[in-house]
């Protein structure tokens, strides 16, 4: 019995090797976020994972700019980016998404970050900001209007995912149990004031 209808979907962001422990850009916990997700996945009749996926030489990685290390932020055309270390290349065990994620009525994966000279945090717009990864059209073309999200990192790929998803129109909450944050010179605060003042709400598993 499903508790969402078919206008509801879960996002599941980014829960791929890379970001849990022992991947290229690991988050603290990345892999506790795993039972919490297969424990409310069934209660969705629509489920979309994304997927973090850049190219070898793609230019968020610290090791494709000589002389600067993971962490640094340097200025790109579209904005500051943070570089980060070299994760989730297209096709590797890295880029895979957990092996115990139990979500098999899940309909899409969105692939983002294949373009080599421009990051995607978001599951929506890629970090150019004009640039659609299509899912926003997908979405309104299934006639869902609320989202639930989670996965990783909370302060990169989800809060963007969920700031892009208010912008788009669709009522966004973040199940903050599963979520974990890398927490990069306050980024975590930033994130959680930045989608609590764009109407982003906030739920533990537990409660929804
Ligand atoms: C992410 C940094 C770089 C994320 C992806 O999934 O939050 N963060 N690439
Ligand atoms: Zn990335």
């Amino acid at each position: 019995m499903k508790t969402f209808d078919d206008t509801t979907a879960l996002i599941i962001v980014d829960a791929q090797y890379g970001f849990m422990p022992g991947g290229g850009l690991p988050v603290a916990e990345g892999d506790a976020i795993v039972p919490v997700i297969n424990r409310i996945a069934p209660r969705f009749a629509n489920v979309v994972l994304t997927q973090d996926w850049h190219p070898a030489d793609h230019i968020s990685f610290a090791a494709n700019h000589p002389g600067r290390a993971p962490f640094e932020t340097i200025a790109l055309p579209y904005g500051a980016q943070v570089l980060w270390p070299t994760h989730c290349v297209q096709g590797t065990r890295d880029a895979a998404l957990h092996d115990d994620l139990q979500v098999p009525q899940a309909q899409l994966v969105i692939r983002k970050g294949f373009h080599r000279d421009v990051d995607s945090y978001s599951a929506f717009m890629e970090a150019d900001r004009r640039t659609s990864t299509g899912l926003a059209a997908y979405l309104k073309a299934r006639g869902i209007t609320k989202l639930y999200l989670c996965g990783l990192a909370t302060d990169y790929c989800v809060a963007w995912s969920a700031l892009d998803a208010r912008s788009a129109g669709f009522e966004a909450t973040v199940v903050e149990d599963a979520c974990r944050a890398i927490d990069l010179n306050g980024s975590l605060a930033k994130a959680w004031a930045d989608m609590a003042a764009s109407g982003v709400a906030r739920a533990t598993s537990a409660k929804i």
